[in-house]
């Protein structure tokens, strides 16, 4: 088994990308484009097979992937992103998601649920009730996932976009977290290493094997990471946090052959 990501190429119409907790500033979109490739190129350089999707000239957010499927190993879930605007991308990753995985369910109105508020460890998987995920969809997600034996729980949050942007896991056994955000007594079976002060955003990294991917940003964080043993790979992804996003929205990872 070996790891696969499916990314999207950057929308030339980024700048017009939904935006919740932070405010509009200007986005170069050829250097956001440049930004994704470097990205692509370290996951690459961590031993992933990444499929890249053309880009969608009329879905803005349409790079961030995570938010439109969860892939587990034995299912695929097409989601219904909170975000009207972003619907559309959904039906547009649908084909290579079905290329992928089998079977694949999907969530349905009035469920709404987007990727990044859906945080799995081992068989748990936690969801973010958010401004973009509601309980309906959570609760369709739990029936789904029954049968293959996952616990989903519901995490309420605030002041930020996504249960990922609060929390994620740097293995089965830790996670990073900004406790402002999210309440980590939701997490106390697992060891919490807390971002660095002044670094709100910081909880955001992908995980690849025992390998981290965060962005350069935050090198309190990231320091921290590397001191509790963990090898990080920064990028610098500043032109994609204008659209607020960070490194797991740029991937769907996946177990294949
Ligand atoms: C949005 O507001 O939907 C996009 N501008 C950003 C989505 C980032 N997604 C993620 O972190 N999973």
């Amino acid at each position: 088994m070996s790891l696969h990501a499916l990314c999207r190429a950057v929308s030339p119409a980024i700048a017009d990308c939904e935006l919740s907790f932070i405010g509009r500033e200007a986005i170069d979109a050829a250097l956001a484009q440049a930004q994704h490739l470097d990205y692509i190129s370290a996951l690459i350089g961590l031993g992933v097979s990444v499929t890249e999707l053309p880009a969608e000239p009329d879905l803005p957010d349409s790079v961030f992937v995570e938010d439109t499927v969860l892939l587990f190993d034995e299912l695929a879930v097409l989601t219904r992103p909170g975000a009207e605007s972003r619907r559309a991308e959904v039906d547009a990753i649908a084909p290579a998601v079905q290329a992928v995985r089998k079977p694949v369910e999907r969530i349905s109105a009035p469920g709404t649920i987007d990727g990044g508020d859906v945080l799995r460890i081992g068989r748990r998987v936690f969801v973010g009730l958010s401004q973009r995920s509601n309980q309906v969809a959570i609760d369709q997600l739990a029936a789904i996932l029954k049968p293959y034996d996952y616990t989903v729980t519901a995490v309420p949050m605030q002041d930020c976009l996504h249960l990922k942007s609060a929390v994620t896991a740097l293995s089965d056994e830790t996670v990073l977290i900004n406790p402002d955000w999210v309440d980590a007594a939701f997490f106390s079976e697992y060891r919490q290493i807390r971002v660095a002060e002044h670094e709100p955003d910081a909880a955001n990294v992908v995980r690849i094997g025992s390998a981290i991917l965060m962005p350069s940003a935050f090198p309190k964080t990231q320091a921290l990471i590397e001191t509790a043993g963990y090898s990080v790979t920064a990028v610098d992804v500043s032109e994609l946090q204008k659209a607020e996003g960070a490194v797991t929205c740029c991937s769907v990872l996946f177990t294949g052959e």
